[in-house]
C-alpha cells in the first residue's frame, strides 16, 4: 500500500492522488449541448480541473440531471483538523449503570422525541428503545435510565409539558428534514420555550440527527448534539457524567422536584 501523506490528502478516484470525485446534480434546464456546456461551466466555476460530463438525463421538462467526473486541484491537511464531537470519554452499558448507581443513586429520566413535522423516528428510537442501535440496547435497557420516547412528529410544547410533568433530567430531540432550515427552526424553539419556563438551567438538553453536529447543537443553545454512528453508548456516557457534575457541584439543576 502506497504511503498517504495526511497533510496533503486528495479525494481518491482511480489511483491515490489523482484527486478525482463525482459530482451529481440537477439543473433546471432543458436537456442538450447548452445544458452540459453549463454543467462543465458550473464544475470550473467550483475550482474543478477538467471536468467530464459522464452522465446526463432529461428528469422533466426543463430538468437535466449530470453526472460529472472532475479533478480537485486543491489538498487537505487531514491532521489539522479540531473535532468538535462531545468530549466525553465513552463507557459500556455496564459500566454506565456502575458509575451511575456509584455517583448518582436513582434512574435518570429522559424524554426525548422527534419534533416539529418530522417524521424520521429512527434516529430516536435508536437511542432510547430497548432494540437500540446495531445490537446496542437503547437507554430504555439501561438500569441507570427511565427513558421515555414520544415518537415522531412532536410538537415542543407537548414534548416540554411531558418532561416538566416527569421531571426530566435530560429532553433529548432528534431532527432529520433539514429542507428549509426546518431543524434550525425547531431545535431554536425548544431552547427558547425550556428557557421561557425557566426550566433551561436544570434541564440537560441534547439533541441530534444525521446532520446535526455538536458545534451546531451548542451553538443552538443546547449542552451537546450527535451525529451520525452515534450509539446509545455514547449518549449515555455524556448522560450519566453530566448529571454526576452537576451533582457534585450540588447543582439544583440535578436535584429533581427542586424548583428552578
Ligand atoms: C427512512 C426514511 C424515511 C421514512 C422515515 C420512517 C421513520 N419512521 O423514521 C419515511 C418514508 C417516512 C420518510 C419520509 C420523508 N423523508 Co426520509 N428518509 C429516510 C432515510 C431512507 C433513512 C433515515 C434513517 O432512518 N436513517 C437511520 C438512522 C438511524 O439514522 P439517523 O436518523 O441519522 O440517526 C443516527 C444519528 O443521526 C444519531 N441521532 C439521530 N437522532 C438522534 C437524537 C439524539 C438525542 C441522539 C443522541 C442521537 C441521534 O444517532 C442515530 C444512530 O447513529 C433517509 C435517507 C438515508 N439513507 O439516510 C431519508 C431522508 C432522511 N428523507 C428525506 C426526506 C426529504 C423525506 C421527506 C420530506 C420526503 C417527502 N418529500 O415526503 C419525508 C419527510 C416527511 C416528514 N414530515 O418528515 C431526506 C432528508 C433531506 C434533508 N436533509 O432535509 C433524506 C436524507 C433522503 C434524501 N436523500 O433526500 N423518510
Amino acid at each position: 500500500m502506497p504511503e498517504v501523506d495526511l497533510t496533503k490528502v486528495k479525494p481518491y478516484g482511480d489511483h491515490l492522488g489523482d484527486g478525482i470525485i463525482q459530482l451529481s446534480f440537477t439543473l433546471p434546464v432543458p436537456d442538450g449541448p447548452a445544458a452540459r456546456k453549463t454543467a462543465m461551466e458550473l464544475a470550473a466555476k467550483l475550482g474543478l480541473d477538467r471536468a467530464e460530463v459522464v452522465h446526463h438525463q432529461r428528469l422533466l421538462d426543463g430538468y437535466t440531471h449530470f453526472l460529472v467526473y472532475a479533478h480537485v486541484v486543491q489538498t487537505f491537511d487531514y491532521t489539522a483538523q479540531q473535532i468538535g464531537d462531545v468530549d466525553t470519554e465513552y463507557m459500556s452499558e455496564d459500566e454506565i449503570d456502575g458509575f451511575a448507581a456509584q455517583h448518582i443513586g436513582r434512574p435518570i429520566v429522559v424524554v426525548g422525541a422527534c419534533t416539529g413535522s418530522d417524521t424520521h423516528s429512527v434516529g430516536i428510537d435508536a437511542m432510547l428503545d430497548l432494540k437500540g442501535f446495531h445490537g446496542n440496547r437503547g437507554l430504555e435497557g439501561y438500569r441507570a435510565f427511565e427513558a421515555h420516547n414520544l415518537g415522531s412528529q412532536v410538537p415542543n410544547g407537548v414534548l416540554l409539558a411531558k418532561a416538566i410533568e416527569l421531571d426530566a433530567d435530560a429532553i433529548l430531540v432528534s431532527q432529520t428534514v433539514t429542507q428549509q432550515d426546518l431543524h434550525i427552526h425547531n431545535l431554536t424553539e425548544l431552547v427558547e420555550i425550556v428557557e421561557a419556563e425557566g426550566r433551561r438551567s436544570r434541564t440537560i438538553l441534547a439533541c441530534g440527527g444525521s446532520r446535526v453536529s455538536n458545534e451546531l447543537a451548542k451553538e443552538l443553545g443546547f449542552d451537546a448534539g450527535f451525529s451520525r454512528g452515534t450509539y446509545p453508548h455514547h449518549l449515555a456516557s455524556f448522560l450519566v457524567r453530566e448529571v454526576a457534575a452537576r451533582l457534585a457541584q450540588n447543582d439544583t439543576s440535578a436535584q429533581r422536584g427542586v424548583a428552578a
